[in-house]
């Protein structure tokens, strides 16, 4: 196995390599902004159990009729590498530390005359983008730390499914209730800016966590009134998962996509992030499809069992959130295909972990959502406070990239999802 570092925006990130899978296939690039690669040393852990508690594809079919992919859009890609990071590719060695991604605090402040509320506890609520989801339930925790750190009450409430429709009532009860301020994953890049607009106008200070609206720039895009976006670089996340990806199926093959839907503002990076990679391979790599899976693990591994019945000599699959990559992962061993199909893992279940220990992922994205609630507590109760100056309009909280290298160090092993 082998280790590639990027050097992109002047900050070096490190990766360790995408384990070499059942052939020789190795290496795990990275790219990133603002990033100070970390190392870690080992701890021993055993594989523990699954732990999603959420549309589990545990079940998912083997190879039969393979019901029809939702959004089936297959995509060649040929061209020339145009798009290939602007960093120096170092051959760094290596096969040690959980590459941390840091994050990065772009630009200034936003300047709000935001009261103090004197005498009255603070209450902040946090709107995840669905129930139960490890990734939210890891970011809850974050954010409760932090609340009982600042002495501030939290209501945490999300949807059952990832959906606008579902989510908009949620923050108008909130709104009735005079929270101070929302912080919240938006589960449709345009669907919630109406709702939000809302919270906004009603007086709460409004933060998304993990997905944006808009397009995410909230100094000079179209939708400026959040005070923050706080979350992963997910066109990074897509090209350090495609590129891990590209190497491990030596350079050139078929890959897929398994992603959510459309609309949502980080899977859709994620896809754009792998389609650079793709792009930038010259033609050796080309894209047989996306599709889309609402969310759901068990429609996941449905359609990407008929991906792998279409597609014999298919060399891999991204899957781009928890729920696409475990029902990908479920479909390829149902059909036997551990190690002959490398998946890049977004999400860092306890499954995944077990999936990479296994041989069945090959390499697996951590984000930091503890990070995204803790530090959305912190910005909205200085934004309470009439305190800005310290508000970035964007944070990015990084990444902790694990292959089988590096599994076992306390990096990689803190950054495992939790599940309740
Ligand atoms: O990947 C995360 C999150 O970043 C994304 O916006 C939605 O899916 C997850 O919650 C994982 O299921």
């Amino acid at each position: 196995m082998q280790l590639r570092s990027w050097l992109l925006s002047g900050l070096l990130v490190t990766s360790t390599a995408l384990a070499a899978c059942a052939q020789s296939a190795p290496a795990a690039p990275t790219t990133a902004p603002a990033a100070a690669p970390t190392t870690a040393a080992a701890a021993p852990t055993t594989a523990p159990a699954a732990a999603t508690p959420r549309p589990a594809a545990t079940t998912a079919p083997a190879a039969t009729t393979a019901p029809a992919a939702t959004r089936a859009s297959a995509a060649t890609t040929t061209a020339a590498p145009t798009t290939a990071p602007a960093g120096a590719a170092t051959s760094a060695p290596a096969a040690t530390s959980a590459a941390t991604v840091r994050p990065a605090a772009t630009t200034a402040a936003a300047a709000t005359t935001a009261p103090a509320a004197a005498g009255k506890k603070l209450t902040v609520a946090l709107v995840v983008g669905v129930k139960g989801d490890p990734f939210y339930v890891t970011m809850e925790k974050g954010a409760r730390a932090k609340a009982q750190e600042l002495g501030v009450d939290l209501i945490v409430d999300g949807p059952a499914q990832f959906n606008p429709v579902q989510q908009t009532p949620i923050v108008d009860a909130l709104i009735a209730r005079k929270i101070d301020a929302l912080l919240i994953a938006p589960t449709d890049k345009q669907a919630m800016i109406e709702p939000l607009k809302r919270v906004n106008d009603a007086g709460i200070k409004v933060i998304t966590v993990d997905t944006y609206i808009g397009d995410g720039d909230y100094e000079k895009g179209p939708v400026t009134f959040p005070l923050s976006y706080i979350g992963s670089d997910n066109v990074q996340g897509g090209k350090i998962a495609c590129d891990a990806l590209i190497k491990a199926i030596g350079g050139k093959g078929k890959l897929y996509i398994q992603n959510v839907k459309p609309g949502i503002s980080t899977t859709d990076q994620r896809e754009q992030g792998c389609k650079e990679s793709i792009q930038a391979s010259g033609g050796a790599v080309t894209l047989v499809g996306v599709d889309y899976n609402d969310d759901s693990a068990a429609k996941a591994a449905e359609q990407t069992t008929a991906l792998l019945q279409r597609t014999p000599d298919l060399a891999g699959i991204f899957g781009t959130n928890l729920f696409s990559a475990e029902g990908a992962a479920q479909a390829v061993k149902n059909a036997n295909l551990t190690g002959t199909v490398k998946i890049a893992n977004f999400d860092a279940p306890e499954q995944a972990i077990k999936d990479l220990r296994d041989n069945v992922v090959d390499l697996v994205i951590a984000q930091k959502p503890a990070d995204m609630g803790s530090t959305g507590v912190e910005y909205a109760v200085n934004a309470i406070k009439g305190d800005t100056s310290g508000i970035k309009k964007r944070v990015t909280t990084g990444y902790v990239v694990i292959d089988r290298t590096n599994v076992d160090t306390p990096e990689a092993q803190a950054a495992i999802y939790k599940s309740q």
